[in-house]
């Protein structure tokens, strides 16, 4: 692979980046069993397959020392009162951190560790959110009228455990509620002791 330095513009309101190697959409079918409301998923996939968010990615070799890199953008919306957001995950190597830069649009990252400890930190433009090693990670978009916008860095050898959060779930959601975006408690959550039981 090339190892000569390079720049790219990221252009707002938007953020696609003005070149780029990789471009992945991830659609409602691929978020089975993540929302709460399983009925208003359903109910909506026979509808449509919509599309939740995308990410675009520079490849660099997925070794320590390189760097991963891109842009991910969290479409506005709802799955019954639960807003659009990633998949999440735990890195597979879990002592690796990310930073998370926001540049359009308003959300939170809903973190975990593999101890149940939990921590929601609001996403604006111009806030970075450093990701500590061992935190899974999901951003979420409460607003309904933009896209949620981040550029993110990580290790090359961080590697994606998604089969984890898949089975377990967050601790906590970030739901549509009539006093506004609000933090509850994920009711199908498995705390560590229930997970081994
Ligand atoms: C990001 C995420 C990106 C999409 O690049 O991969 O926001 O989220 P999911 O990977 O959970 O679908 C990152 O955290 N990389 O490690
Ligand atoms: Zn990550």
């Amino acid at each position: 692979m090339d190892s000569k330095p390079y720049t790219f513009d990221i252009k707002l309101p938007g953020g696609i980046p003005d070149h780029y190697d990789n471009h992945i959409e991830r659609r409602l079918s691929s978020m089975r069993g993540q929302f709460l409301d399983q009925k208003a998923y359903s109910e909506r996939l026979a509808r449509e397959d919509t599309l939740l968010y995308e990410v675009y990615e520079f490849k660099r070799p997925e070794i320590a020392g390189e760097l991963l890199h891109g842009i991910s953008i969290v479409h506005p919306g709802k799955v019954g009162n639960e807003y659009y957001m990633t998949k999440g995950h735990f890195h597979t190597v879990l002592e690796t951190a990310e930073v998370y830069y926001c540049l359009q649009g308003q959300g939170y990252m809903v973190m975990e560790t593999p101890e149940g400890e939990w921590s929601v930190e609001p996403l604006r433009p111009g806030s970075v959110l450093y990701v500590p090693p061992r935190w899974a990670h999901r951003s979420v978009n409460t607003a309904l009228d933009g896209d949620l916008v981040t550029f993110f860095i990580y290790p090359g050898d961080a590697g994606h455990d998604y089969g984890t959060i898949e089975s377990q779930g967050y601790r906590k959601l970030v739901m549509d509620t009539p006093a506004g975006a609000s933090i509850v408690d994920n009711p199908r959550w498995k705390s560590p002791e229930e997970r081994h039981a």
